[in-house]
């Protein structure tokens, strides 16, 4: 498969043509083993949830028409769909789950590695979800919020999930409680779909993706929770400047990969390594190089500017350089097929959480108590392979490909580069930069990678044609990977490749805060990892509040160009539930179903305001992105 153009990522396409030379067999090999895929899994029209199946929807009449049980194919493909809400939902939650604990272990003396980096967040957080701040310790006030982020996963009253709720905008509060789709609790809801959709129950479509809505808004609520305490925990992110790229790994150095998505343990190896520096150079090494994938990569890039290696798709790629001592991953979106690479170049993959192990790889338990431990046990442990690596003189192949990237942007860094220049009221300057036409409105740049599509290709055409049209763009997870990577990430970008209007504001921002910055600003506004797609929640909410209206007359819009996991469908349920148009551009599993389909493409927008746009090409799609954020911000101005 050589041949065949895969990514347009320059540094990825060298080590594509290196694994098939040495016969490294990767995602990109797997992908073709799999042609055809299945046609009925790819509809979504295949049930496997009781054993009695697997059923297939055959045909439109007859029994064939339907499962053994008489389900339809409206009913297969709504059941499917909303339990990959709840994996999201589960996914993203747990993940938040982990930080409360550690938040709460730490205010009990538990956690002693830990500590609040970010007490003003701490404050404005229990504010916001109403908590009496006045006479408590920053720890008192770090337990009472762990408290109320626990109640939201296991609230057994109805009023709504409070992270959830504190911020929302009124409106949109009375949407969801006049629709039956406000979460109650995250555990309950997750629970509640993994019931309705047992042999069985819930037959009705619209009732399912209903239930799907009210589960996707629980992720948004775990979201929120993450992000929340993440910056309490280890600061909130500000602008700061990085590389991204394969060519970020240095063969002389002690190679590190932190991989996965929580920062619990990847922030204490970032520490860590900063201590054991001398530990390496006295091992022969120029020093500790870290790398990311994924969003841990995201993460500690965010707050400590640790460069990107790569996205989800070419992890392996990464490993395939030889060049890496370490591999440490936690949970999600890691392949199990890292394992043969790393056994190809005696690199260490090392799992850490009790949930999320891989056959042949080591282990570092992690546990909040002795965090500083385990971290120093991965280095040393990095330390001695190096020793390995360099006296088996094995040569290692490195893309010389990385590009200079600006990121940091949380919600509170975007509002201070605003305050710069309306120091009362700084979402205005957004919100006025619409009205007044400088820029056509805002997109959301989310979401993962899929083989679908040429890797890589549909997020930096779409991004090139937004930003001719003048779009501002925020993102998160692997699609700002990409961005980071092929150099949309930077202030050459802006001068490449945005519209007038978009330049002009870029270049406003950045006039009105050049003392306080470490450059120009990038193109595109790297907000953080998945779970982070919350700040974005809170930017258009924002949005919403100052202009006075709700969320779906906001002149926002949003893409996930390569969608691939269940957290992703999540996601993409909550922004459209919020009133937001979400362009989708690797099919997801509904083809099967005309009904679900015109649900979610065409109802979801009559109750919401929002709804999916699902389209593969990644030109056509940029135009309908465009028209529907030009036409919401005409709406807006008249
Ligand atoms: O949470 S974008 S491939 S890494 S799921 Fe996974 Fe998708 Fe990447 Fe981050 Ni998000
Ligand atoms: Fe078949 Fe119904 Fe069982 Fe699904 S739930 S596998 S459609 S019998």
């Amino acid at each position: 498969v050589k041949d065949i153009k895969r990514t347009n990522d320059p540094a990825a396409l060298e080590m594509l043509d290196y694994t098939i030379e040495n016969n490294i067999i990767t995602a990109f090999d797997r992908w073709s083993a799999q042609q055809p895929q299945c046609a009925f899994g790819y509809q979504g029209i295949c049930c496997r949830i009781c054993f009695a199946g697997p059923c297939r929807i055959k045909g439109l009449e007859g029994p064939g028409s339907m499962g053994i049980c008489g389900a339809k194919d409206y009913t297969i493909v709504a059941r499917n769909a909303i339990r990959m809400m709840a994996g999201g939902a589960s996914a993203h939650s747990d993940h938040g789950r982990e930080l409360v604990e550690v938040l709460y272990h730490m205010s009990e003396g538990k956690a002693p590695d830990y500590e609040i980096r970010d007490a003003d967040k701490l404050k404005c957080v229990a504010k916001k979800i109403g908590l009496e701040i006045e006479g408590k310790t920053d720890i008192e006030l770090a337990k009472e919020v762990a408290l109320a982020a626990f109640e939201d996963y296991g609230r057994h009253t109805s009023e709504g999930t409070t992270f959830l709720k504190a911020n929302l905008c009124e409106k949109r509060i009375k949407k969801y409680e006049e629709t039956d789709t406000m979460p109650r609790a995250i555990d309950r809801e997750v629970v509640e779909v993994m019931h309705r959709t047992h042999v069985g129950v819930d037959a009705d479509p619209v009732n399912l993706i209903f239930g799907g809505v009210k589960c996707s808004l629980a992720d948004l609520t775990g979201e929120q929770i993450s992000t929340d305490i993440s910056d309490i925990l280890f600061g909130t992110p500000k602008p700061v400047m990085s590389e991204a790229n394969l060519g970020v790994i240095e063969p002389d150095k002690v190679n590190i990969i932190l991989h996965g998505h929580n920062p619990v343990l990847s922030q204490m190896v970032v520490d860590t390594a900063r201590e054991l520096e001398d530990e390496a150079k006295a091992a022969g090494a120029a020093g500790i190089q870290l790398s990311g994938i994924c969003c841990t990569g995201n993460e500690v890039l965010m707050r400590n500017g640790v460069p990107i290696a790569t996205s989800y798709m070419a992890q392996e790629l990464a490993i395939a350089t030889g060049a890496v001592d370490v591999c440490v991953v936690d949970v999600q979106c890691i392949m199990p097929g890292l394992r043969n690479v790393c056994e190809c170049f005696n690199t260490k993959l090392v799992t850490t959480m009790a949930i999320s192990k891989i056959p042949g790889s080591y282990h570092f338990s992690f546990e909040d108590a002795k965090a500083k431990q385990s971290a120093e046990g991965i280095i040393r442990l990095a330390i001695e392979t190096f020793k390995q690596r360099k006296e088996s003189g094995r040569p290692v192949q490195v893309p010389q490909f990385k590009n200079k990237l600006m990121a940091g942007f949380s919600f509170e860094a975007l509002l201070d580069l605003f305050a710069a220049i309306n120091p009362d009221n700084p979402i205005k300057v957004l919100t006025d930069a619409i009205i007044d036409g400088e820029i056509t409105g805002v997109c959301a740049l989310a979401g993962c990678n899929n083989l679908e599509a040429v890797y890589e290709k549909s997020h930096t055409d779409i991004i090139k044609e937004l930003a001719k049209n003048d779009v501002f763009m925020v993102g998160t997870g692997c699609v700002m990977q990409a961005a980071a990577k092929q150099g949309l990430m930077n202030y050459e970008a802006v001068e490449e490749y945005a519209g007038p209007g978009l330049k002009k504001f870029i270049d406003r921002l950045y006039e009105a805060n050049k003392d306080k910055l470490p450059d120009k600003l990038p193109l595109t506004f790297h907000m953080g990892s998945c779970v982070d797609n919350s700040r974005i929640f809170n930017l258009w909410t924002a949005m919403a509040n100052e202009y006075g209206v709700d969320v779906p007359k906001v002149p926002f819009v949003a893409t996930a160009p390569e969608g691939m996991s269940e957290k992703a469908v999540a996601i993409g349920t909550w922004v459209i539930a919020s009133g937001i148009p979400c362009h989708v551009g690797a099919m997801p599993p509904l083809e099967g179903s005309n009904l679900v389909w015109s649900v979610v493409t065409c109802i979801a927008h009559d109750v919401f305001g929002g709804n999916f746009i699902l389209e593969t090409d990644p030109q056509v799609a940029a135009q309908k992105l465009i028209e529907a954020v030009k036409y919401r911000a005409w709406k807006l101005k008249i």
